[in-house]
This record gives structure tokens, sequence and C-alpha cells, in this order.
């Protein structure tokens, strides 16, 4: 299992948290948001999706993901 931060801007109440959570597991990682820190901590098997497909799933929510 890898895990990986990422910083992502403009989560800011309790849906940002679901629909954060709910797009990374859509694809089969698992994502645990820190919303005081901007960031979500992703676990994934990186035979299965890559850190590229779970940024632009969030990206897809409407999010801006920081490089
Ligand atoms: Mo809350 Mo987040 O009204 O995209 S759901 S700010």
């Amino acid at each position: 299992m890898q895990e990986a931060t990422v910083k992502v801007k403009g989560m800011t109440c309790r849906s940002c948290i679901s629909k954060i959570e709910g797009a990374i597991s859509e694809i089969g990682a698992e994502g645990s948001v820190n919303m005081e820190q901007g960031a979500v901590e992703v676990k994934f098997d990186e035979s299965k999706v890559q850190i590229s497909e779970i940024e632009e799933a969030i990206r897809n929510k409407g999010y801006n993901v920081e490089a």
C-alpha cells in the first residue's frame, strides 16, 4: 500500500470532505481529509491506481490540487 499527502485548496465544509473521500473511494483508493491543513492523506495500491488519477478525481469535483 502506497501512502501520500495531496494538498487541496477550497475544502471548506463537511460536505467537501464527503465529496472528496467519496471520489477517491470510487476509484479504489482510500482518502482521509484534514480540512484544517488543506490536506488529503491517501492510501492506494500502485498496481491498481496512480496518484495522478487520484489528483484528477479531486480536480473533477471542482477543487484545486497543488502540484
Ligand atoms: Mo460546502 Mo464544499 O457548501 O465543495 S460542499 S464548500
